[in-house]
């Protein structure tokens, strides 16, 4: 729980704390302040009697109940979220004049939320998607909103066709099916036909739609933004979140099986982390292109389809954001925040990417619906924390007392005031880019290319990554019912490579592609590939198997194993503590029943020699799934005897031994290496 005592971490939460009410050892009251002598029984005429319509406490209870939901959002509804800091390593003075942006060591209030795009707001968070990794940042000069995905690109290039695509991928409207899925004909249909998805739809069904941990994903603003510097200069800027554990995923048997044992699995990593301390670390990336480049690179820098290859544009870190503590209240917080990639302050601006031009209307349309009126800006989750002053008034839910006669500008009964603000004031000034064009609904020729980085994507990609992506669209496709929608988007992917094209094609029996119809594309790009990641054991969870009779030096293993960093959970047939040998005991947190392989990184066996049949049946499930799951497997005492006995069809990442001596350095790399995909499963 959060500790009320706690001194106000920084002016956000200084701010929020106006607003926090603790109910607790309170008196009961109406909204109106009245003490309530009973809560339980409604006013009746006779205590067999009907319900009176004076009960006005009645009434105002359930009324207030039936007004609870709100409309969730149209897209990402499924969300979570958590408060923390920015904190500058060096300045960017020479890009931009932004204030939280210019000296090092600065620190600034952010709340991030992240969400799955497709699903309902209680939809499983293990569905293959696109994930949003929104961060709105508290600065001195109004809130900046960074309304980002943890894909750097997107399905289409001009923000007319969003409604399109958004209705092909939610459930079909006919019978409201499949929940929080593209696998389904009318997404396929709207990607063979609008061939601008090729490269996005070769991320969507790469490893990064299922991420192990919000902790564990990058974060893209996707859009070209503008720096602009105190002289005026500007400069082209793309953003990156890169976290400090590495980008990892889980296996797609995994994704599914995690949905029905636990669909808050994500939102429980970041509660739980952040709850003991384990604080989210995620370093912004900056990549630049100086104004007179725009035009250098074979593809267009306004076209949200394209990525700017690190090894051509190198991402340059400039700060740490560190998720620190959890909301009070999901609904005052993670449900009411609202962002809106339009929220910039001095420094930072537009460019004309289509896609960012139709977003700068959309989010505040969406909130008017969402939130009910044009004062969502109110609501403690959203308010700046510097002070906000304009002729704005009334709507519903206005809380903001004005006072005074005058509410227009230009006055002369208030001098003038609310009064504008030079530039050198921190006046919001946009930049003046010369535009000389016709008005026009087209696309243009330098957008056309569609399929030379779904190659890059490709080509940048280990083996297991490609095997991964064709199951995925093997999958996707397979669930397609429309033989046609099949064919449509395999001839599509023969434009990116053909062993990819016909190997799906075969899986979802369709006819095979026979020539390559793409452009030759043979370089790569390394930093896309998960394979280059950073690995670590930090807060990886283990799940010890350990049963009557286990050896004594189990409980030093398991210690060392905490020391180390990683989450050690014993598991055992029942709760309790249960006996080892020589005295020893050991308390166990979950059971074969309530837990399961799924939600661990991976298994530690110690057994033990007095477990039951059923034990060994358990447990033997349990390392069974874990191994099909390419997950790193230790095994001390009776459990490596329990192990041989599986006769498991490989040895990688399947590490033995009985003491910390002999076994944790090899165990411990196994768990930060993640996965051992060169290991044959069943
Ligand atoms: Fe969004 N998007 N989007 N989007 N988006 C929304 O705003 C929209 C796009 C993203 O945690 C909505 O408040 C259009 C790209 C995130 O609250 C809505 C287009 C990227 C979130 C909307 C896009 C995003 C949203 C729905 C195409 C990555 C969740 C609810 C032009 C850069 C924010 C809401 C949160 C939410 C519109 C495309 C990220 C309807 C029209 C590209 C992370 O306004």
């Amino acid at each position: 729980m959060q500790d009320d005592s706690k001194q106000h971490r920084n002016s956000k939460d200084k701010q929020l704390e106006n607003y926090r009410s603790r109910d607790k050892d309170k008196k009961m009251t109406t909204n109106q302040g009245l003490k309530l002598s009973e809560d339980e029984f409604s006013l009746k005429a006779g205590e067999r009697g009907p319900t009176l319509m004076e009960d006005f406490h009645f009434r105002e209870k359930m009324t207030h109940f039936d007004h609870e939901r709100i409309p969730e959002r149209v897209v990402h509804a499924r969300g979570y979220a958590a408060h923390g800091e920015f904190e500058v390593y060096e300045s960017l003075k020479k890009y931009t004049k932004a204030k939280f942006l210019q000296e090092p060591g600065k620190k600034t209030p952010v709340f991030v939320r992240f969400s799955t795009v497709a699903g309902s707001r209680g939809s499983g968070e293990l569905a293959r998607d696109v994930r949003g990794f929104a961060t709105k940042f508290y600065t001195e000069e109004g809130n900046y909103d960074l309304v980002g995905n943890n894909i750097p690109v997107f399905f289409i290039q001009d923000a007319i066709k969003f409604p399109d695509l958004v209705h092909a991928l939610k459930p079909e409207p006919h019978n409201e099916i499949p929940q929080a899925a593209t696998a389904h004909d009318t997404f396929w249909d709207f990607i063979a036909n609008n061939q601008e998805s090729a490269h996005m739809i070769m991320w969507a069904m790469s490893d990064r739609a299922i991420p192990r941990s919000f902790r564990m994903m990058e974060g893209f603003g996707v859009h070209t933004f503008r720096f602009v510097n105190e002289e005026g200069q500007a400069s082209f800027v793309k953003f990156h979140w890169k976290p400090k554990l590495g980008v990892h995923s889980v296996v797609w048997d995994e994704a599914q099986k995690l949905n029905g044992k636990n669909p808050d699995f994500h939102r429980q990593d970041l509660y739980e982390s952040i709850e003991n301390g384990d604080f989210p670390e995620f370093e912004l990336g900056i990549q630049i292109i100086d104004e007179e480049d725009e035009f250098k690179f074979d593809f267009d820098i306004l076209d949200p389809t394209k990525l700017w290859p690190e090894e051509v544009v190198p991402v340059k870190i400039i700060g740490k954001m560190t998720l620190n503590r959890n909301v009070d209240n999901v609904f005052a917080e993670t449900e009411q925040v609202a962002f809106h990639p339009g929220n910039v302050v001095p420094g930072i601006d537009f460019t004309n990417d289509p896609l960012l031009q139709g977003r700068l209307f959309s989010y505040t349309d969406t909130q008017l619906i969402r939130l009910g009126g044009p004062n969502f800006h109110e609501l403690p989750i959203n308010r700046p924390v510097c002070p906000f002053h304009n002729n704005q008034r009334d709507g519903y839910g206005r809380q903001t007392i004005n006072v005074g006669q005058v509410s227009y500008h230009k006055n002369s009964l208030a001098d003038n005031t609310p009064s504008t603000s030079s530039e050198e004031e921190g006046g919001y000034t946009h930049y003046q880019e010369k535009i000389d064009g016709r008005k026009i609904r087209a696309r243009s020729d330098s957008f056309r290319d569609h399929f030379s980085q779904a190659i890059l994507f490709w080509n940048s990609m280990s083996n297991p990554e490609k095997e991964h992506i064709i199951s995925a669209f093997s999958f996707e496709l397979g669930m397609c019912k429309e033989k046609s929608v099949r064919q449509q988007v395999v001839d599509m992917l023969a434009n990116i490579n053909l062993e990819l094209a016909k190997t799906v094609a075969e899986n979802v029996g369709v006819n095979p592609p026979s020539n390559f119809t793409g452009p030759q594309i043979t370089n790569s790009s390394p930093a896309l590939s998960q394979e280059n990641t950073v690995k670590k054991t930090d807060t990886r969870k283990i799940a010890v198997l350990i049963g009557q009779g286990f050896n004594k030096n189990a409980a030093v293993v398991i210690e060392a194993l905490e020391n180390l960093g990683t989450m050690p959970v014993v598991i055992s047939e029942k709760q309790g503590r249960i006996q080892g040998r020589e005295g020893s005991v050991i308390q166990v947190d979950q059971t074969f029943l309530t837990s399961d392989s799924v939600l661990f990184d991976s298994v530690y066996v110690i057994g033990g020699t007095d477990v039951s049949h059923q034990f060994v049946q358990d447990a033997a499930y349990f390392i069974k799934e874990a191994f099909s799951h390419y997950k790193p497997i230790g095994a001390s005492y009776e459990g490596a005897k329990l192990l041989d006995e599986l006769e498991l069809p490989s040895n990688a990442g399947i590490i033995k031994g009985d003491t910390p001596e002999d076994f944790l350095e090899e165990y411990t790399k196994a768990i930060a290496e993640h996965r051992f995909w060169n290991r044959k499963t069943y």
